[in-house]
C-alpha cells in the first residue's frame, strides 16, 4: 500500500489566528492509520517551510491525499487538489473537516474531489485505504454519475480505544517552533447551544480514560522540543465528568507532570457542586494558568434563545473565581443573532464593561458576528430572513479569497444593525483594553493612523456611541487593502 498523505492547506487570513497550534485533528488521523500499519504523512502548508516543494514530492508517491478544510482554507485547498492530480493524475483526493462536514453534498460534487469525509475521520480514511469499493465505506459522500451518494455514518469514534497521539508523525520543525501544544482528552459536548457545530453535528461526549490522558501528558513532557510550552486541551469541555477531571488534575500533581495548561470551560461549572475553591486550588497547582468561556451575550434572552444555559451573573461569579485563584478567565462573545436586538447588544456590551472592571487580567475575545452553519434552528432564520449560503464550491472559495471574513455581514438580511454589528468587534477590541494593549494589536497600520484610530475607539467606548462607523470603514477598506 502506499502512503497516505494528510495536507493542512495554508490559509488566506492574517497569521496569528492560526499560527499557535496545529491540528489535533489531522494528528489523530495519522496516529491511527500509523497504528494500524498504514503508512501515512502530515504535511502542513501553514507552518512547513518548503511546503511547496515537499507537497510536489509528496504527492507524487501517495495514493490518497487528503485535505483537512475550514472555510478560509478552500481557494488553496483547491489549488493544491488540481496540483495534486496534475503531479499524480492516479492519485484519489479526499476532503475533511469543517467545512465539507457542513457541506457533504457540494463539496462532493466539485470535478476534483472523490469523495468526502463526514465528521470524524480516522475509521472513514482507514477504510478508504482498505476497500477497494467506496460504495462500502461508511461516513463519506461521493459523486455517482449525476447524483451524490451518502453513504450511512460511520460507527461513533470511541477515544478509549485509540492509540496515544504519536508526535513522530507530525513534521519535526513545527514541533519545534510550535508555542501552544494541542492536546485532547475528549470529544464532542452534551449540552445544547444552538449556534455551535457540536450540538449541531450531535457529537457526544467521549472521554479518554484518566490513564491515557496522563500517558499522553508524560510522553509531551518527556519530549525535549516541548520543554518550557504551554498546553491547551482542545476539547470541546473538559469538565464534563468531574470525577474523571479532578483525576486527571490530581494525577498531573502526583506524577510531576506540571505543565502551564488552559483549556475551555462552561460559567455555571464554577460553582461548588462542580469546579469549587478546592478544585481550582489543585488546577491552578497542576499549571492551569487560564480558562477560556464561551459567554456569547449579556442578555438573557440572547443566553435563552441559543440555549447556553448560563446567566451574566455566572459568568461574572465565574471571571472572580479566576482572579481569585490567580487564573486568567477569557471569555468569547457573538453578536448580531436573528432576532436580537441593539438593547440585547448594549447589554452585552455593558456586561464585557463589567467583567474589565474586574482586573486587566481579564481576557474579552469578539464580539465576532455570528455566522450560521446549515442544520440548526437558527439557520433557518437566517435563510427565512432571504439569505443563502453560497450553492458551490467555487463560490465559497470566490468568497473566501475575497473576503477578509468568509461571511460578510452586509449580506445578513436578519441583521437589523449591520454598521453596528460589523464595527462593534473594533470598538471593543481597541476602545474597551488599555492603549498599550490596543497599540500593540496584530493590526499592521501606520502607526499614527492607528494612534488616531484607537483613540477614537475608545472615546467611542466610554460614551457607547457607536453610529456611523466612518472611521471604522476607512480603517476596514485600508486594511483589506
Ligand atoms: C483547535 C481549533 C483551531 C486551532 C487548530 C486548527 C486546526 N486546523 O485544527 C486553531 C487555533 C489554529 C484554529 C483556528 C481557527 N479556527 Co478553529 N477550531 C478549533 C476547534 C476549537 C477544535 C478543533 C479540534 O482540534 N478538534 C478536535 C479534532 C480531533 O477534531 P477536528 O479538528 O474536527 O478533526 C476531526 C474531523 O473534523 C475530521 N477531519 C478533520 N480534518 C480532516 C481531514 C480529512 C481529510 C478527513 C478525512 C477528516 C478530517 O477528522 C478529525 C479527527 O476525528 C474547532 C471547533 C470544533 N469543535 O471543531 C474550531 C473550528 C474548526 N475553527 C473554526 C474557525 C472559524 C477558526 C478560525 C477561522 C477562527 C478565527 N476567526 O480566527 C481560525 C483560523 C482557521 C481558519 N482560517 O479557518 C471553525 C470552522 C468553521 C468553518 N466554517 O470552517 C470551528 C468549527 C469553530 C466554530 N466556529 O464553530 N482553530
Ligand atoms: S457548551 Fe460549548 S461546546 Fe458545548 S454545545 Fe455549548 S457552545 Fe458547544
Amino acid at each position: 500500500m502506499n502512503q497516505i498523505l494528510l495536507i493542512n492547506p495554508p490559509f488566506n487570513i492574517a497569521k496569528d489566528n492560526y499560527d499557535s497550534s496545529v491540528s489535533v485533528g489531522l494528528l489523530s488521523i495519522a496516529t491511527y492509520l500509523d497504528f494500524k500499519g498504514v503508512p501515512v504523512k502530515i504535511v502542513d502548508g501553514v507552518r512547513q517551510k518548503n511546503f511547496p516543494k515537499i507537497f510536489k514530492e509528496e504527492a507524487a508517491a501517495s495514493d490518497l491525499i487528503c485535505f483537512s478544510v475550514m472555510t478560509m482554507q478552500i481557494p488553496k485547498a483547491l489549488e493544491l487538489s488540481e496540483l495534486a492530480k496534475k503531479i499524480n493524475p492516479r492519485c484519489r483526493i479526499i476532503w475533511g473537516g469543517a467545512h465539507p462536514t457542513f457541506f457533504p453534498e457540494q463539496t462532493a460534487r466539485h470535478g476534483l474531489i472523490d469523495a468526502v469525509v463526514i465528521g470524524d475521520g480516522e475509521y472513514a480514511v482507514y477504510d478508504l485505504a482498505c476497500e477497494a469499493d467506496w460504495k462500502n465505506v461508511k461516513g463519506i459522500a461521493y459523486e455517482d454519475g449525476a447524483a451524490v451518494k451518502i453513504n450511512p455514518p460511520q460507527r461513533p469514534l470511541e477515544p478509549e480505544k485509540m492509540p496515544l497521539f504519536n508526535w513522530e508523525l507530525e513534521p519535526r520543525e513545527i514541533l519545534e517552533n510550535l508555542s501552544l501544544i494541542p492536546t485532547l482528552t475528549s470529544r464532542g459536548c452534551p449540552h445544547r447551544c444552538t449556534f455551535c457545530i457540536n450540538a449541531i453535528l450531535k457529537n457526544n461526549w467521549r472521554p479518554r480514560t484518566v490513564e491515557q490522558v496522563l500517558s499522553d501528558l508524560k510522553i509531551i513532557n518527556d519530549k525535549p522540543y516541548f520543554k518550557n510550552k504551554k498546553l491547551r486541551f482542545w476539547d470541546e469541555n473538559f469538565f464534563v465528568d468531574i470525577k474523571r477531571a479532578k483525576a486527571i488534575v490530581g494525577g498531573m500533581i502526583e506524577r510531576g507532570l506540571k505543565l502551564p495548561w488552559e483549556t475551555t470551560v462552561r460559567a455555571n461549572y464554577i460553582s461548588t457542586a462542580m469546579v469549587d475553591d478546592d478544585f481550582m486550588k489543585k488546577m491552578k497547582q497542576s499549571g492551569c494558568y487560564l480558562l477560556s468561556f464561551g459567554a456569547e451575550s449579556g442578555s438573557q434572552i440572547v443566553l435563552d434563545k441559543i440555549k447556553k444555559d448560563i446567566t451574566p451573573e455566572q459568568i461574572i461569579y465565574a471571571a472572580k473565581q479566576c482572579l481569585k485563584h490567580d487564573i486568567i478567565p477569557q471569555f468569547s462573545f457573538m453578536v448580531g443573532l436573528p432576532g436580537e436586538l441593539k438593547s440585547d447588544m448594549k447589554l452585552t456590551l455593558n456586561l464585557i464593561d463589567r467583567l474589565i472592571k474586574l482586573s486587566g487580567k481579564v481576557q474579552i475575545l469578539g464580539p465576532q458576528a455570528f455566522r450560521p452553519y446549515p442544520g440548526s434552528e437558527l439557520y433557518l432564520e437566517c435563510t427565512a430572513s432571504g439569505w443563502s449560503a453560497p450553492e458551490s464550491l467555487e463560490a465559497w472559495s470566490h468568497l473566501a479569497k475575497n473576503q477578509l471574513n468568509y461571511l460578510q455581514v452586509k449580506n445578513f438580511n436578519w441583521v437589523k444593525h449591520k454598521d453596528f454589528v460589523d464595527s462593534m468587534e473594533a470598538y471593543v477590541r481597541f476602545g474597551a483594553h488599555s492603549l498599550n494593549s490596543a497599540m500593540g494589536s496584530s493590526v499592521k497600520a501606520q502607526k499614527f493612523l492607528k494612534l488616531a484610530f484607537v483613540l477614537i475607539c475608545q472615546l467611542r467606548w466610554k460614551l457607547k456611541f457607536f453610529a456611523w462607523p466612518i472611521e471604522f470603514k476607512l480603517a476596514k477598506k485600508f486594511i483589506t487593502k
